[in-house]
């Protein structure tokens, strides 16, 4: 069956940072993420700006960052306007709702003030999604939670990803979808965001298992996470982002027929 465009999803949206997601997917055509692992403010930066143009959002890893400051946020989120993506900050909660809500806040980078959208692990309960919107709402921003993950030997399976997709449906305000390899649900219309994405591996020896933008696409996922398979040794980065974009698009227009 196929399935409707990421412009239409957004008109039927209820939550606002859902919605004006799936309007940048489609005004810009891309439904690519680079998941931008660099461990210096200067790659990073570097990265959004050469890589921009081609992306809906740029995923980071912030506390592998050596030199971070308050200006590496500043910088990022002047990118993010410049070059028009969403910035998610791949922060992977799994603590008391309370605890979460202090360090999604707190701490040394504020992420509740710059990044669009975080991610958290249903293991505590939906109380980490309580304690994560009492800061996130009142900032319009969005939640991912991890109901499935791309690595070898996962334990987010069975029950406990049925379970995830039960949190998720309970929280529509803050949670805006699923780090997850497939649709998981016809329930509510989330977004799927796909890591373990590569053209040209397999794996990476550490338990990492790549599928193509293809594969992830016709699963159900909206959204393509890619990291060295762009800027991995020996890679022309540019050319990668472009390779991974047209071919996420691609397997995109195809799910539309
Ligand atoms: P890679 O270089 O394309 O393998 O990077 C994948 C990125 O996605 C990396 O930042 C991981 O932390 C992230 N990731 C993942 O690989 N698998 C998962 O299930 C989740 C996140 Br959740």
């Amino acid at each position: 069956m196929p399935r409707p465009s990421y412009g239409e999803r957004a008109k039927n949206q209820k939550n606002p940072l859902a919605q004006g997601f799936l309007e940048l997917m489609e005004r810009k055509q891309s439904n690519l993420s680079v998941a931008a692992d660099v461990s210096s403010k200067a790659e990073l930066l570097e990265l959004a700006n050469v890589l921009g143009p081609y992306i809906c959002l740029f995923k980071t890893h912030i506390d592998i960052v050596e030199d971070f400051d308050q200006d590496l946020v500043d910088q990022l989120t002047a990118l993010a306007k410049k070059h028009d993506f969403f910035i998610f900050e791949d922060r992977k909660f799994a603590d008391i709702g309370n605890t979460v809500r202090l360090q999604y806040e707190k701490g040394v980078y504020h992420i509740a003030d710059w990044a669009h959208i975080t991610n958290a692990h249903p293991i505590p309960g939906p109380g980490i999604i309580t304690g994560l919107a009492s800061a996130g709402v009142p900032r319009g921003r969005g939640l991912l939670l991890l109901a499935e993950m791309s690595s070898a030997g996962s334990l987010a399976t069975g029950t406990y990803t049925q379970s995830t997709i039960d949190m998720a449906l309970a929280h529509p305000e803050f949670v805006i979808g699923f780090v997850a390899s497939r649709r998981l649900t016809d329930q509510a219309d989330f977004l799927y965001m796909s890591p373990g994405i590569g053209l040209d591996v397999k794996g990476d020896g550490h338990g990492q298992q790549y599928r193509t933008p293809a594969q992830a696409i016709e699963g159900g996922s909206d959204v393509v996470i890619v990291g060295r398979g762009i800027y991995g040794p020996g890679k022309d980065r540019v050319a990668e982002a472009k390779r991974y974009r047209e071919a996420s698009w691609a397997a995109y227009l195809t799910s539309l027929e």
